[in-house]
């Protein structure tokens, strides 16, 4: 069978090609299992407006579509245009987002034949292996479908036990500049804005350290020279860590350059912090999310500001790219602007404070309530109304209100953050209006042919005296 594989594509700078390097890993490895059990497949990045064309060309039985919150309304437009084409192409979606809603997405649409619920590896497997015999898919764990109008859940699936019967992931299928590598799947925290640990069901789950190094070894022997670590928290266990660095050196893979996340208190080891030099892991991800501690509490976080003061301390004596997250409000109960005001202040104090070998980098991200998280059940418990608006689910908009916490006001201290304490330093999503709407009419210059000049021209004049805050809603809102 012939099967198409999406990821849609969110950034409007440039739909062609995300503004981020890398490529789902989770359908590269979908692609493998499919490849392996002789199916032709094709995988694609893409906006939905570029997804006709792509589709006429292929002409496949089955499209298949990986969805995170902001993909939502992509994924939908994608699989609507899939069932104007042609109503036999089955369409099965998955993926963080489709999993903690497929009820009320299979409610809200008839587009997706099937949802994709958790892991997808043996699901996809097992789909695909009946994909003819509707009886049989009813019966596959880990799927949602319409019977009869009704919404059926087929039951759980569970994880697949040894990541490493998975085959390595298709690589070959797609373009990208950055490989992207997983080493182990799931997280020992339990972070109240994040879906990891519902996903995967409270398990942690390691690859073999002889795996890793062989598919190393490959990106190497393939000319790359950087490599993404895209796991939810790399350093879990110290021994794995070590291990990882011992293989690394032995496979004499130490020119490799690596980019990581973890867990800020996993990093707070002088003997850590030296091995992550020595295999040259240049980037790190770090979770600092807060400098309150009652939002510490309520995020879930185990760890105070006075951890977070002393993290910095250590940290900025090594030579790397720190990348911190941080949220600048909670959503705890009795929080208020004051005190967010406070949280952002103290943040920027310190990272403005913060000399040393390492170099910070950072963006001011306002909380989202992913469904599937504590804080979007908390919210609904609360009575706190949320704009299901999926594609503002980013890190610069407020889809909700409480006490005196809405976007107005969050957006008005942070760029006042920002100008204070970082007046010339570009954070992201602090570009200027000229620059953005350039870049957003030269990397959609075929959607904009399509429309009529006079249509060019009134996006220019009505942009005009906007702030680039309104004009990103307006766009996320209308065409993402
Ligand atoms: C690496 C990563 C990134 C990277 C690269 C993303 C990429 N395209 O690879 C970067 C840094 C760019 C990034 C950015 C963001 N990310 Co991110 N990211 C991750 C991370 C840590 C790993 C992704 C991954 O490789 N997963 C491993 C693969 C194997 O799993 P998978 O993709 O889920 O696929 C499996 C199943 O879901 C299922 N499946 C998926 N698709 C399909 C399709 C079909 C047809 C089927 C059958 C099954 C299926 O089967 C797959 C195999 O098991 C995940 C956490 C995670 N564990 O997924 C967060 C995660 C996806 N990110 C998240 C978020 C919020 C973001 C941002 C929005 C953050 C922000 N506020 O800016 C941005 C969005 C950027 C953008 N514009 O797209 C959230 C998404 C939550 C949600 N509900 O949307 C996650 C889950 C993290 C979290 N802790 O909550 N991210
Ligand atoms: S440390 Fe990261 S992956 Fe783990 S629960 Fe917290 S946010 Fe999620």
């Amino acid at each position: 069978m012939k099967i198409l594989l999406v990821n849609p594509i969110v950034d409007f700078f440039s739909p062609k090609e995300s503004l981020f390097p890398y490529t789902s890993m989770g359908l590269l490895y979908l692609a493998a299992i499919a490849e392996k059990m002789g199916h032709e497949v094709k995988i694609k990045n893409c906006h939905y407006s570029n997804f006709k064309k792509i589709i006429s060309k292929i002409k496949p039985d089955i499209v298949g579509i990986t969805c995170y919150t902001i993909q939502y309304n992509q994924a939908k437009k994608i699989a609507e245009i899939t069932k104007k084409y042609d109503k036999r192409i089955i369409t099965i979606v998955g993926g963080h987002h489709p999993t903690f809603t497929w009820h009320r997405t299979l409610e809200e649409t008839d587009v997706f034949d099937y949802i994709c619920v958790g892991e997808g590896e043996n699901t996809f497997k097992e789909f695909l292996e009946n994909v003819s015999d509707r009886e049989k898919i009813k019966k596959i764990k880990g799927l949602a479908l319409k019977e009869n109008e009704e919404i059926v859940f087929t039951g759980e699936r569970e994880l697949v036990l040894d990541l490493d019967s998975i085959p390595f992931p298709a690589r070959h299928l797609i373009n990208f500049s950055v490989p992207v590598i997983i080493t182990s799947r799931g997280c020992f925290n339990n972070c109240k804005f994040c879906t990891i640990r519902s996903f995967y069901k409270n398990k942690h789950r390691r690859r073999n350290i002889g795996s890793i190094i062989d598919e190393i070894l490959l990106l190497k022997n393939n000319g790359y020279k950087k490599i993404f670590i895209a796991d939810d928290n790399f350093i879990t266990d110290k021994e794995s860590f070590f291990n990882f660095c011992d293989g690394i050196k032995k496979a004499g893979l130490d020119g490799i350059e690596f980019e990581v996340a973890s867990d800020p208190k996993s990093l707070f080891d002088d003997d850590v912090l030296s091995s992550l030099e020595k295999i040259n892991v240049r980037k790190i991800g770090v979770g600092i999310q807060s400098t309150i501690d009652e939002f510490r509490e309520y995020l879930g976080l185990t760890s105070d500001y006075d951890f977070v003061k002393n993290f910095f301390e250590k940290i900025k004596k090594h030579n790397f790219d720190i990348w911190c997250f941080f949220i600048v409000n909670s959503g705890y109960r009795d929080e208020k602007m004051e005190q967010i005001k406070e949280n952002i202040y103290k943040f920027c104090r310190l990272l403005a404070s913060s000399g040393g070998k390492a170099r910070f980098f950072t963006g001011l991200n306002i909380l989202i309530p992913f469904p599937g998280t504590f804080i979007e059940k908390d919210f609904i418990k609360r009575g706190i109304k949320m704009d299901l608006s999926w594609s503002l689910y980013r890190f610069d908009f407020c889809t909700y209100e409480y006490n005196d916490v809405n976007e107005k006001n969050l957006v008005e201290i942070i760029n006042g953050a920002q100008k204070k304490f970082f007046p010339f330093k570009k954070m992201l999503g602090d570009i200027k209006t000229t620059d953005f709407m350039r870049s957003v009419f030269l990397s959609n210059i075929d959607f904009f042919v399509k429309l009529k000049i006079i249509s060019i021209f009134i996006f220019f004049v009505y942009f005009a005296g906007r702030s680039k805050h309104q004009t990103m809603r307006f766009i996320c809102e209308k065409y993402l």
